[in-house]
């Protein structure tokens, strides 16, 4: 029978505050595996430390609640152990762009396929709103009661940059297309980023109302493989676009390790066995 998106669910209540944004990605997340019914024990959900941290808990898969910044290099691991799995890493703009911001660049360089979602309410949410790096500037928050004073992130930009094969910007406040979304990031062969507007209703430095009127999706006739033009829509200032805004096949890590561990294997097989003297000879 086919997965619904109750087989998804863990049975822990999520805390969240009520009103949070996370709670519409949780469920387009659900709603993504569901449609493409993907078993649950055929996923894996690896998380930061954040309330979007919590994701791990909530779902009913393989889950690994990592530490702090560090969910990106823990999700690539997992694949890299385990190419049969659907990978998803799930982390918050402190964790995947302040602390864990040096992760990115590699698993894209890389291409290792995995979806990364990536939920951006412009703030540390569960340590109390401190200036993440997208807060902008002059909105105060517990670090900077002033106002911030930092030029903020533009975080699709910098995917394009490194070479990320999938990008896309969504928000809970487009449900159903974000579940789309979701389900074109899982199905892409490669490194994939759901970038998630997610309002935080206790620390607002991203207005539901403020962010319901900016969101337009992407024109019908938008080419995905431009990448000029996605920079061009990413700094767009009156509107933050929505949709896929980039995407291209390309090699990805795991067919890599494979072809490197079956070449390895044919070298023993063939008795090409290297001693430690050899070895140790070759870098003198
Ligand atoms: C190494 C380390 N430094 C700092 C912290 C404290 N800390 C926990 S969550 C967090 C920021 C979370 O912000 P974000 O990633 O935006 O997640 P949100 O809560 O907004 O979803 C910080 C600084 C920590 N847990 N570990
Ligand atoms: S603090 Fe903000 S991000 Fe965290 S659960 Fe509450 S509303 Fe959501
Ligand atoms: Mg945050």
């Amino acid at each position: 029978m086919k997965n619904t998106s109750r087989n998804y669910k863990s049975g822990i209540k999520p805390v969240w505050c009520p009103g949070c944004g996370d709670y519409g990605v949780l469920n387009g997340l659900e709603q993504a595996f569901a449609d493409l019914d993907i078993a649950p024990e055929n996923i894996i959900t690896v998380s930061g430390i954040g309330c979007s941290g919590r994701f791990s808990h909530y779902l009913n898969t393989y889950s690994l609640h990592g530490t702090h910044g560090r969910a990106v290099p823990t999700a690539m691991g997992a694949k890299a152990a385990r190419p049969d799995l659907t990978v998803v890493c799930v982390g918050g703009d402190g964790d995947g762009l302040g602390i864990g911001g040096g992760h990115i660049p590699h698993a894209a360089r890389k291409n290792v396929d995995m979806t990364y979602i990536l939920i951006d309410n412009r703030i540390y949410g569960l340590t109390k709103g401190q200036t993440s790096p997208t807060t902008p500037i002059g909105v105060r928050t517990k670090t900077a009661p002033y106002g911030a004073y930092e030029l903020p992130m533009e975080p699709l930009a910098m995917f394009l940059s490194y070479g990320t094969s999938f990008i896309a910007r969504t928000s809970p406040l487009e449900l159903k297309r974000m579940a789309e979304i979701m389900k074109a990031a899982l199905t892409h062969k490669g490194f994939s980023i759901v970038y998630v507007l997610s309002p935080c209703v206790t620390f607002p430095v991203l207005p539901m109302k403020a962010l319901r009127e900016m969101l337009v999706p992407l024109p019908d006739d938008y080419d995905r493989e431009n990448r000029l033009k996605a920079y061009e829509y990413a700094y767009n200032k009156e509107h933050l676009y929505t949709g896929i805004f980039y995407q291209e096949e390309r090699p990805v890590m795991e067919d890599y390790l494979q072809e490197q561990i079956q070449k390895s294997l044919s070298y023993q097989k063939a008795g090409t066995k290297l001693t430690v003297e050899e070895l140790l000879k070759s870098y003198a």
